[in-house]
């Protein structure tokens, strides 16, 4: 029988974390996993077969396949050595992928020194098109478009490029390169196209602008921006996108919209590389958007889409199961020279579902329920304890390459410590300061991942309930510090608070995906996300474990735990279409 046991190796941690005396075995399977072989290429996140990928592109459901674009450099591992393309693959589930040909190379004097991140349309005729930036021939930022060479081709493998681009020229108030970025576009009432644009007006107002075309060719900007900000800078991959009322789960695609629909921005901070989003309401007789009341104009004041590493996302509306999806790019986290030597860099986040949350004022984001198909052994546990100062190991699932859902339960807040008054300013620094080894009242509790059997490596996932002003706040962290014995590679403490009431709910659930080199977690029912990458070394001698700890002064209740091992996914095995 799979389950949990004591973490008898947990010496090292214990000594940090707990009484040697708290640790309990609950009851033990010594089922074992096989590593993966390949270090930390991941089993079921989207990459190329090999090579440099950034940014997500085009993402669209079209003629019953999915189709994904991205920033790609056919010709290494690196983002500057090439001029870039754009990668395709195709699915029929947005798990398995089959790699085509590049979409788009930059062979054109609108594109010559790359071919840069875009998004998808789909024309009232059915057909896709996409709009792109190109770097021309003399180093300027330009927008343009392409459509299938074959639209009746199931795979759209081929992409044409008219000669009368580009379609936006760079206007005479943005700099070079700093024009970019082309979301997807729309309609309004009038029937006019709209397509959103970064842009940094005057070499210092981050904005986005809109441009209204009549046949999707010739395009004008609209005198007022759709956002404009001197603070944040470059605000570079506009997302806007409408959402369904609020705790509707199904997704919109775009419709005119007269003020009175719910709109989310979303704007990627190129000074921070870090991507933030707010509720709104978008008009489309002015084109312009009106945060939430109580919303600065300072798109770094928004709430972080994912508190951890992931950068430039775009999301599409899935037609096939009427829902808004999501996909982001999280870098890799060691030196050039050891992507390079792995030969490939970067992966997309698992493709999240989006929607708003009864609050009307935070997206809520979960992984696509096809992902669960890869799910095979299961671990389940009902009604265990995790007593202060626990360690307890999760056996019977391969560490390396796992889903696992856990909801603890808190029978007392009163112990939680008190939150200065300027404590919910920088969830990261808190995380830092107040790590999974540092006892607290309420929490820390939560998972151990990645973990050597020794616990000298391990990346922990966890949340911490503070009293603040009156009222309880849940910090929630994934703690890299620890997660590799290396010393060359980013490891942060990542942090963010979760925005709920712990007072109402008494518990809180956290789902984490493990693959490799990825720690994807979603904290509260997917209110908070934090993706991390991380490089644990003992992968190449052992396999890694899973624990959970409380570090708290109470015993924690976990209602509910299932960890599953992940079979892996086919994506973009060596295989050119
Ligand atoms: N990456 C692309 C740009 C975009 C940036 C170039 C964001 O189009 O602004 O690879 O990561």
């Amino acid at each position: 029988m799979a389950g949990l046991r004591l973490a008898a190796a947990a010496f090292h941690l214990c000594l940090l974390l707990c009484p040697s005396s708290s640790l309990r075995r609950l009851y033990d399977d010594e089922a074992e996993s096989t590593p993966r072989h390949g270090g930390f290429r991941t089993a079921y996140h989207f990459q190329p077969a090999k090579n440099w990928q950034n940014d997500p592109n085009g993402p669209m459901y079209h003629g019953g396949k999915y189709h994904f674009f991205y920033q790609y450099n056919p010709h290494g591992a690196t983002w500057g050595t090439g001029n870039l393309s754009w990668g395709h693959s195709v699915s029929a589930d947005l798990v398995s992928w089959t790699a085509l040909h590049t979409a788009l190379d930059p062979d054109s004097p609108f594109d010559a020194n790359g071919c840069w991140s875009g998004s998808a349309t789909i024309l009232p005729d059915g057909r896709p098109a996409v709009l792109y930036t190109g770097i021309d021939a003399a180093g300027n930022q330009v927008q343009n478009v392409a459509f299938p060479k074959n639209a009746s081709d199931p795979l759209l493998r081929e992409w044409v490029k008219p000669g009368y681009n580009p379609v936006i020229p760079l206007p005479g108030d943005v700099e070079h390169d700093s024009f970019r970025d082309p979301s997807t576009a729309w309609r309004g009432r009038d029937g006019l196209w709209r397509v959103a644009v970064a842009a940094k007006l005057d070499a210092s107002v981050g904005s986005t602008l809109i441009y209204r075309s009549k046949d999707f060719l010739r395009w004008e900007r609209n005198a007022a921006p759709l956002y404009e900000s001197p603070a944040a800078g470059m605000v570079e991959c506009p997302d806007l996108f409408p959402v369904a009322e609020p705790g509707h789960q199904n997704g919109l695609d775009y419709a005119p919209s007269n003020g009175a629909a719910r709109h989310v921005l979303k704007l990627s901070v190129m000074a921070t590389l870090q991507d933030y989003y707010v509720v709104g309401w978008y008009d489309d007789a002015a084109d312009t958007f009106a945060p939430a009341a109580g919303a600065d104009n300072d798109s770094r004041t928004w709430r972080r889409l994912d508190y951890g590493h992931v950068y430039a996302s775009k999301s599409f509306f899935d037609a096939r199961k009427n829902r808004r999806v999501l996909w982001g790019w999280a870098n890799e986290s060691d030196p050039e020279a050891d992507y390079v030597a792995r030969g490939w860099s970067g992966v997309q986040t698992v493709p999240r579902k989006v929607w708003l949350d009864r609050d009307g004022k935070q997206l809520l984001q979960w992984p696509i329920e096809e992902i669960e198909t890869l799910r095979k052994k299961r671990v389940q546990l009902l009604g265990t304890k995790v007593n202060a100062g626990g360690v307890n190991e999760i056996i019977g699932v391969a560490g390396s390459q796992a889903d696992v859902e856990v909801v603890f339960e808190i029978p007392a807040l009163e112990g939680a410590e008190n939150l200065e008054p300027n404590g919910l300013l920088d969830p990261q620094k808190l995380c830092g300061e107040k790590g999974a080894s540092v006892p607290g009242g309420v929490g820390p509790f939560g998972l151990l991942v990645l973990a050597s059997g020794d616990l000298h490596e391990h990346t922990s996932v966890f949340f911490r309930v503070f009293k603040h002003d009156g009222k309880y706040k849940v910090l929630m962290c994934a703690d890299l510090t620890r997660s590799t014995t290396r010393v060359d590679v980013y490891k942060p403490p990542y942090g963010g608070f979760v925005d709920m009431d712990i007072q109402k709910t008494r518990s809180i659930s956290l789902r984490t995906l493990i693959d490799h080199s990825v720690v994807e977690s979603f904290g509260g029912g997917g209110r908070t996300c934090i993706t991390a990458r991380t490089y644990p070394m003992h992968v190449e001698m052992s396999n890694s474990h899973l624990y959970m700890f409380n570090n708290g002064t109470g015993s924690v209740k976990v209602s509910k735990l299932e960890a599953w091992e992940l079979a892996t996914a086919t994506v973009n095995v060596a295989h050119d279409g």
